[in-house]
């Protein structure tokens, strides 16, 4: 991002700040932009979407890592899931265990006085994820109890002021450094739910509960320097009243992208919907195919919870769990895969030898490269026997199920290529390649070379018509006043995407009031492949869309953030007309066009294969 442009998201995300939350809310950056960065503010003509998360620098990293240690770690780990009540019966939780347990609050803060992670060790921390082959991390900085693992300075509520723990030491430091020094990213979960703060609950206290958020994450931003924010407990919940809104979401995205325009951040920062944040956030489940409209990343445990608990001894084997990350990036996604540290702070063993074993087998024979870089196959359907993961020419079939002797393993092809190289990684046996009715037959000369997965590597030559990419320089735009199209347009110019987060303040253009405006574009998209692709809207209030004259995606009931997508064949370096209507209603205005294809990744339809004629 040029020093002009982070020079105007921060003035933006400043100004929401002061706005939201009073003049004392947060210290403002200690030099003021130059008069001429000066950012409009946040209304008519402003456009939160900054790139396509499917293929900018920004997030390339996160695409490329796809495996990460998600660490649930704070005051409540003291408990170890235990709670024995007064009236002597036990209560079992995790981090859920103040609330589902019923524990007073001072109760609670005087466990939480006794909490002394002293073995809490950042380099051992390090090593179990390296030895996982998990390339990034997300702690928990807060979580729903609001204790902060930082020494913040909005409260006392946190592991250096209500603790036992050596006041001399931070832990997210610690861990910052030892991850920075094994280059593995590091993020912080954060929590907008806060059962502790006094004045969460009440929406005449709450801007007050906001200043000391956005606060607190300034401070996790410019003194920990995460690539990642995972924000959760955005969800509506009473006990205390949790009123978050796509608003609040959208208002503190802005902020986060001012103070740091790299952060990726999780859809949970707004309402868990397809246009909050980088990516979706599907939990303890694995999408049985790739998700539509937006990045994705399944967070799981390893046994039952999240935090330690000390009976918890149903650990998931490192077989399903490595499966699991197969299937996973197969579909295109990311694994955050999740360790509770005890009470002084040391990730269970079992936890780590599980993780060691998923390590060891991402680093056999380069088996990794099924996982790292690689995404949705693309070229073939998921077949029943294992997962399928595609990385440039190169087709990664990691077989679960290996056929019985001289029995062939079937994969189904969804558009024309060629196998020109087959092999097993981590062994010399042979694999026949054959034609064979709707795809190709591989038929292994040995067994299985791990009780896992065993990798059978496919060198491909897609050999459908394609074209290299294209000159194009967007398509033609007409911004109405109106939702009717009606008149002459306030607004004609070349559009380089289609590419959208107007949101509630925010339109096409200053001259556009932020509700009640239509968007036409015309002109013509061109394929590099000659193949059927998915078009795919993400739209908040109606859409319609026509490719050579046929609509194919038509939506008009006024709706909030949704996919539509439909399918088309089209045909590589041809123009194909394209006109897409597009109107606000009021409230929130997002409009993205995505494609697809075998050979095509999902991505914002790129500039290059649009023309405004
Ligand atoms: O309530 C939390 C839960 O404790 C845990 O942190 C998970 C992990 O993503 N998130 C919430 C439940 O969706």
């Amino acid at each position: 991002m040029s020093g002009l442009s982070r020079g105007l998201s921060l003035l933006l995300g400043l100004f929401l700040a002061l706005t939201l939350t009073g003049p004392s809310a947060t210290a403002a950056p200690s030099v003021a932009a130059p008069e001429a960065d000066r950012a409009a503010e946040p209304g008519p003509g402003t456009d939160y979407a900054s790139d396509d998360p499917f293929t900018s620098a920004r997030t390339s990293w996160w695409r490329q890592d796809r495996f990460g240690m998600f660490i649930h770690f704070g005051a409540y780990s003291q408990l170890e899931g235990e709670y024995t009540r007064a009236d002597g019966t036990v209560c079992r939780d995790a981090e859920w265990i103040k609330r589902n347990c019923q524990i007073p609050t001072s109760e609670y803060e005087d466990m939480a006085q006794g909490f002394n992670p002293s073995s809490f060790d950042a380099k051992a921390v390090v090593k179990a994820a390296k030895d996982a082959g998990q390339r990034y991390i997300v702690i928990t900085s807060k979580h729903h109890d609001g204790y902060a693992m930082w020494p913040t300075k909005q409260n006392t509520w946190n592991l250096r002021d209500h603790s036992s723990f050596d006041k001399k030491r931070d832990i997210l430091a610690e861990l910052k450094t030892a991850a920075d020094r094994a280059g593995i990213k590091l993020g912080f979960y954060y929590s907008i739910w806060d059962w502790h703060d006094p004045d969460f609950g009440d929406p005449a206290t709450f801007p007050k509960y906001r200043e000391r958020m956005y606060a607190q994450l300034k401070e996790l931003v410019d003194g920990y320097d995460p690539a990642l924010l995972w924000f959760d407990g955005e969800w509506d919940a009473d006990n205390p009243t949790n009123t978050w809104s796509p608003k609040d979401g959208e208002q503190l995205e802005a902020y986060l992208r001012g103070l740091d325009p790299d952060l990726v951040i999780n859809n949970r920062v707004g309402k868990r919907r397809v246009v909050d944040g980088d990516y979706g956030t599907p939990e303890q489940e694995i999408p049985d195919a790739q998700v539509d409209g937006q990045l994705w990343e399944s967070c799981m445990t390893l046994n039952g919870h999240w935090g330690f608990a000390k009976y918890d001894g149903n650990w998931k084997s490192p077989r399903t769990l490595a499966r699991n990350l197969l299937d996973i990036a197969g579909r295109g996604g990311n694994y955050l895969l999740n360790v509770g540290p005890d009470k002084l702070g040391r990730i269970p063993q079992p936890s780590v030898d599980r993780l060691r074993e998923i390590g060891s087998w991402l680093g056999t024979s380069g088996q990794g490269r099924a996982v790292y870089g690689a995404g949705s196959a693309g070229l073939v359907a998921e077949p029943g026997w294992g997962a399928v993961s595609r990385s440039g020419n190169r087709l990664y079939a990691s077989v679960t199920s290996w056929p019985a002797a001289g029995q062939p393993l079937h994969l189904t092809a969804r558009a024309p290529f060629e196998v020109t190289r087959a092999r097993v990684l981590g062994s010399d046996q042979k694999v026949a390649v054959a034609a064979a009715g709707d795809g190709f037959d591989l038929t292994p000369s040995g067994g299985p070379v791990d009780d896992i997965a065993s990798v059978i590597e496919l060198t491909v030559e897609p050999s459908g018509a394609s074209v290299p990419p294209g000159r194009g320089t967007g398509l033609r735009q007409e911004v109405f006043a109106n939702d009717t199209f009606t008149g002459p347009p306030v607004v004609t110019r070349t559009d380089r995407t289609v590419n959208h987060a107007w949101r509630t303040a925010g339109s096409p253009d200053a001259r556009v009031p932020a509700d009640r405006f239509g968007v036409r574009w015309t002109g013509s998209l061109v394929p590099r492949h000659s193949q059927t692709y998915t078009l795919t809207t993400v739209s908040d209030d109606t859409v319609r869309v026509w490719i050579d004259g046929k609509l194919l995606i038509d939506n008009t009931t006024p709706h909030t953030a949704k996919v539509d997508k439909a399918t088309v064949d089209l045909r590589a370096g041809q123009r194909h007309a394209i006109k897409i209507e597009y109107t606000e209603q009021t409230g929130e205005a997002h409009m993205k066009l995505l494609w697809s294809s075998p050979g095509q990744p999902q991505q914002i339809v790129p500039r290059t294969q649009l023309y405004t004629s």
